[in-house]
């Protein structure tokens, strides 16, 4: 494991004055071989010595300490406007964060990205822990595919609309994801966020940081099955086609709300269609 020296002291410091983000000089470090709580600590440290905000670097009491539910972003109210849509509140939960929506997209719209994704889907994947591959494995059996932010005309609108939905800058988005599950398939309970102290975290991270909110959307209904679970809070959500459930996993403090594993349980009667949006802390371009 690395150790602190003299130039790395005063990498610190110049980064520090320059302006870096905390985060991305603590993935740098992490990279160089530091302990992650190790480069956070120090990272915290050279800003608050050199009289810069030190608050946006969790500390490592911040990270044992029980997630702290500040505000969320998402407007209030019964009906939210979202950009060109006025998007209905069905469901607030507190602890996690989750709200469930209607009518975040029409039936038309639905169906013109299932027909758009249709045959051009891959098996999905996900990030080994240990080297930040993309792995396919047998916990998520879906097939996917990716739609660029604002590719063309009608993309746009359904980023812009989801940005406004999330209130979450829209070059902070990853983007559109369509999934695919047919009878059987499932995504079994996850984080949807990088698990901080993974090599395969970092990788990820290094573009946008962390992830901090997602937005799926069903562009289905499922006969049977397919509900999105979190195990730990209790809660079920059943797609129905229009509708959404928004998670939010990452606070002003940067904690990470570990009640926010959650789930796609397996569909045991026709098919399901979803979208997913997944906003990153900062710019992910
Ligand atoms: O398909 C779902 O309901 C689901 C559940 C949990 C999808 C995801 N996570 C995901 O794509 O991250
Ligand atoms: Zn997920």
């Amino acid at each position: 494991m690395r150790e602190m020296d003299a130039a790395w002291q005063e990498w610190l410091a110049t980064n520090v004055s320059r302006g870096c983000t905390p985060e991305s000089m603590v993935e740098a470090m992490v990279q160089a071989g530091f302990e992650m709580v190790a480069a956070q600590e120090l990272v915290r440290r050279a800003a608050s010595e050199t009289g810069a905000v030190a608050a946006v670097v969790a500390s490592p009491e911040d990270e044992t300490r029980a997630y702290h539910y500040d505000a969320c972003p998402v407007a209030d109210g019964n009906i939210v406007r979202a950009h060109d849509r006025d998007v209905k509140v069905r469901v607030r939960f507190d602890r996690p964060q989750v709200i469930a929506f209607d009518d975040v997209l029409s039936g038309e719209e639905c169906g013109e990205l299932i027909e758009r994704a249709r045959h051009r889907l891959k098996r999905s994947t996900t990030v080994n822990p240990d080297n930040g591959r993309e792995d396919v494995i047998q916990l998520r059996t879906s097939e996917g595919f990716w739609f660029q932010r604002c590719e063309d005309a009608f993309i746009e609108r359904l980023d812009r609309r989801i940005s406004a939905l999330m209130n979450w800058p829209l070059e902070h988005g990853e983007g559109l994801q369509i999934l695919h599950y047919t009878q059987g398939g499932e995504y079994r309970p996850h984080f949807d966020y990088f698990p901080p102290g993974q090599n395969g975290s970092v990788l990820h991270t290094a573009r946008g940081g962390q992830r901090v909110a997602t937005l799926i959307v069903y562009l289905s209904d499922v006969d049977s099955g397919g509900e999105t679970v979190f195990p730990d809070a209790g809660l079920a959500v059943m797609a129905s086609q229009g509708g959404a459930i928004y998670f939010r996993y990452m606070n002003g403090r940067r904690q990470l709300d570990p009640l926010t594993l959650h789930g796609g349980a397996p569909v045991t009667g026709g098919e399901k269609w979803i979208m997913t949006k997944w906003m990153r802390e900062r710019p992910y371009v």
